[in-house]
């Protein structure tokens, strides 16, 4: 087995990727163009992983590209295109770029495939649809022609597939399944498909395979699932393994431990294992089988920035070796998950660069630790300094400040509670007297291609600071005229001044960094730069109160003042790992509690506390989930518990699946929640009256991700579901999120709906009263 990493960013590092895709979508470009700036992106990425330390001719360098994802990829290869777009597929199976996105990103009234998480990353994935029905076969071959494509440039590549058992475990039951059936009942017809693959492959020369298999790392499965997860590795991998002439089979688990999972792996025949050493461990006892196995000991971390201590790195290594036939080094995910260059970022201080492994820097740490496996004596000083570089950062200055240590040190229970919500209401009814089914929106408005324009010329410094404000006003004074004129209860600014709502904190808060091309993907062709939280958190001045008493100043009703909640700040930043997330939480909590300070004093009534990502962040086990849901919840509390009762407290989370989170959500104690419920058709509802949640919620009835406006009736209707179970004390009526990604003349016709539909509502409240 070849020293090697999982897989490598895709975007290429200036985005290449996704402005060719972007291109294509806006008619600008061709599938030609695309393709041919998408092979040139391949060919730097195989030069530079060759250049890096990884062999061009044993099958080192992953062959892992993909124009949006690699669930899709693997869907369209086995011919597992959901009926409403059965029209793409050309007569040879394959699907074209412009019929692989419109897969992606749907079409009129063809819903795209849904969109989610990917394990306990910030990528998320396309759900495929798979029914009773889906004709599984080998239809796109994109993998075997890129294999081609990077021998005929001189690199044996090791192509990677996302694996049988994880693809069924990450699809849905297409519409219309009977009850009771799962994907995964479809696994005897799907396994034959790879076969042909894996057969195809080898023709073309692979010499090696890589399965991901991360569905095997969670472990909140029922007994009952997971003994059909083991018979289904037993069946894929006895098949799999038994395909004449195959390439070797190289199955990955990253993302976690796979537990007892892993003696039914190592009990099948496949050649090669990648364990994740960082999230998971080095089994602590011989495993079964695993002494005939090639085991990848994932001990880079392919989900944050560190520099490794190499020295610790190679410990576990050496300890695998005894368990295994032979250890090779690698990562712990694919490199997917980090930017790609420490060394294209011209403003990182020094110092901070020398603690930094981006996917590049990671690489050349796995080939250390290669020449480290085979002679300690020659990669000794590259393993002191690694270590030595990791001392130095637990001991720089700004890392521990002591005052913030002081402050926490000094907290007590009583710092994170409020008066009693009834207290808490009493108060706020006087200062706010709103009426019945109080209407608001989520906060951010329609982000302009002018406003986007004005902040990059601000940040280029080709605006002046005034003429940056000035533009900044003009936004908020037309934002905050249109809720006027439609009627909306509790205001808000519209955030034209930010660019992202963790970005824009981190460039205000100390112990943040923030890179210039540290771009991530998120999805597709959408990325996110993650700041990094390297040090103790502190705030040097107010971050959001001249905007708020701005649009204040516009407005006798109330305005929210708009915060990015703690778990939130630190599930999309790169996070410090020398100490508890929950300690890093309570720092920016700390920052935070401050900033609803001073909006309090600056006469906001109002403050919203956005968790998003909440349930983001819920580990994938569930032996760690209760701490998880502790510490966050605390460090929310800690955030908003300094307001006044009469301080009226919001929160916006933005997923549907609630039930798993639904304690911690009241554990919040927000005087208002605002959760996703629209696409769902208020399926969230009567959970929600079930838990008994007895404070302000607001289930959205505008589903904002998509530009069709709703119309009043509609509105009305998932009002009046909302009204059924939910007191009319405790509903509010907002869309499902923020407004950003949506164009005006739209927003602005479904908020007139959203209105009209409240005030038909409370008409009928009125007169059944
Ligand atoms: N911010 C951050 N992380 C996130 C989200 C966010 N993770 C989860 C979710 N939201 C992911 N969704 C998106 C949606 C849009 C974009 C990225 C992630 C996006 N990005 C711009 C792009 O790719 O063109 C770049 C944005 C920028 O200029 O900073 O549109 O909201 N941190
Ligand atoms: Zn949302």
């Amino acid at each position: 087995l070849p020293t090697t990493i999982l897989g490598y960013p895709r975007i290429g590092p200036r985005r290449e990727l996704k402005k060719a895709l972007e291109a294509l979508w806006a008619g600008r470009a061709t599938q030609e163009e695309t393709e041919a700036a998408a092979v040139e992106l391949r060919a730097r990425t195989r030069r530079r992983l060759n250049a890096l330390g990884l062999r061009a001719h044993d099958a080192s360098i992953p062959s892992a590209a993909s124009y949006y994802d690699q669930v899709l990829d693997a869907a369209v290869a086995v011919g597992a295109v959901p009926p409403r777009f059965a029209d793409v597929v050309g007569q040879d199976g394959r699907v074209d770029l412009v019929g692989y996105s419109t897969i992606a990103r749907g079409r009129g009234e063809d819903a795209p495939l849904e969109m989610t998480k990917w394990f306990d990353t910030n990528y998320h994935y396309l759900v495929p649809e798979i029914g009773p029905d889906t004709q599984f076969r080998f239809a796109d071959d994109r993998a075997v022609r890129e294999f081609r494509e990077a021998l005929e440039d001189g690199f044996l590549t090791r192509p990677v597939l996302v694996g049988p058992v994880t693809f069924l475990l990450l699809s849905k039951p297409a519409d219309g399944s009977p009850e009771g059936f799962s994907p995964l009942q479809r696994l005897a017809d799907l396994v034959p498909v790879y076969a042909q693959i894996l057969r195809a492959l080898a023709e073309a020369g692979a010499t090696w395979v890589q399965l991901d298999e991360p569905g095997l790392v969670s472990d909140t499965l029922t007994a009952a699932d997971a003994k059909a997860i083991h018979a289904a590795v037993q069946e894929t991998y006895a098949a799999l393994t038994a395909v004449e002439g195959r390439p070797a089979l190289l199955v990955a688990a990253p993302y976690g431990d796979l537990g007892e999972f892993l003696p039914t792996l190592a009990a099948t025949d496949v050649e090669a294992l990648a364990l994740d050493l960082v999230k998971g461990a080095v089994p602590s006892a011989p495993v079964a089988g695993l002494e005939t196995k090639a085991v990848l000991g994932g001990v880079i971390d392919g989900h944050n920035i560190w520099r490794t201590d190499l020295v610790q790195a190679l410990g576990k290594l050496e300890a695998l070796r005894p368990l295994a036939a032979s250890v090779a080094a690698g990562t712990s995910t694919s490199l997917l998950h980090v930017p790609h260059d420490v060394e294209d970022e011209p403003n990182l201080p020094a110092q901070l660069k020398g603690w930094l492994a981006f996917a590049d820097q990671k690489v050349a740490e796995v080939v250390t630790l290669a020449a480290a496996l085979e002679d300690p004596a020659t990669a000794a000083d590259a393993l002191e300094a690694s270590a030595r570089a990791r001392r130095e950062r637990l001991e720089a200055p700004g890392v521990v400040r002591p005052e913030v240590r002081e402050r926490l040190a000094g907290l007590t229970p009583a710092d994170a509670r409020r008066s009693d919500y009834d207290v808490r209401r009493a108060a706020q009814d006087a200062v706010l007297a709103l009426p019945p089914l109080p209407t608001t929106t989520i906060g951010s408005f329609p982000q302009t291609g002018e406003i986007r324009r004005a902040r990059a010329a601000w940040a280029k410094g080709e605006l002046s600071d005034a003429d940056y404000v000035a533009a900044m006003r003009a936004e908020i004074d037309r934002v905050v005229a249109l809720q006027e004129e439609l009627g909306l209860d509790v205001l808000v600014h519209g955030e034209p001044e930010r660019n992202d709502m963790v970005q824009y904190f981190a460039e205000l808060l100390d112990g943040f960094a923030v890179t210039q091309n540290g771009w991530v993907q998120s999805y597709g062709s959408r990325c996110v730069r993650p700041p990094i939280l390297w040090g103790d958190v502190t705030r040097p001045a107010p971050m959001t109160v001249e905007w708020a008493t701005y649009a204040a100043s516009r407005s006798a009703k109330p305005v929210k003042g708009m915060l990015t909640g703690p778990v939130t700040i630190l599930a999309w930043s790169f996070v410090r790992d020398d100490q508890p997330l929950g300690d890093t939480a309570r720092q920016v909590a700390l920052a935070l509690r401050d900033e609803i300070a001073d909006l309090e004093a600056a006469g906001i009534g109002v403050v919203q506390v956005d968790e998003p990502a909440l349930r983001e962040l819920l580990p994938l086990k569930a032996v760690d989930q209760k701490a998880y849901l502790d510490w966050s919840v605390e460090s929310f509390r800690l955030a908003t518990a300094g307001a006044a009762d009469a301080t009226q407290i919001h929160t916006h989370l933005c997923y549907s699946e609630f039930g798993e989170v639904i304690g911690a959500i009241d554990g919040l104690d927000a005087d208002v929640t605002s959760i996703e419920a629209a696409r769902s058709r208020m399926e969230v509802v009567p959970q929600i009256a079930q838990a008994g949640f007895s404070r302000g919620i607001g289930p959205g009835v505008y589903d904002i991700h998509s530009p069709r406006v709703p119309s009043a009736e509609e509105i009305e209707e998932l009002l009046n579901i909302a009204v059924g179970s939910i007191s009319p004390r405790h509903l509010w009526v907002n869309p499902d999120c923020g407004l950003k990604t949506r164009g005006y003349a739209e927003t602005e016709a479904s908020l007139r709906n959203l209105l009209a539909a409240t005030r038909a509502v409370r008409g009928s409240l009125a007169e059944g009263a």
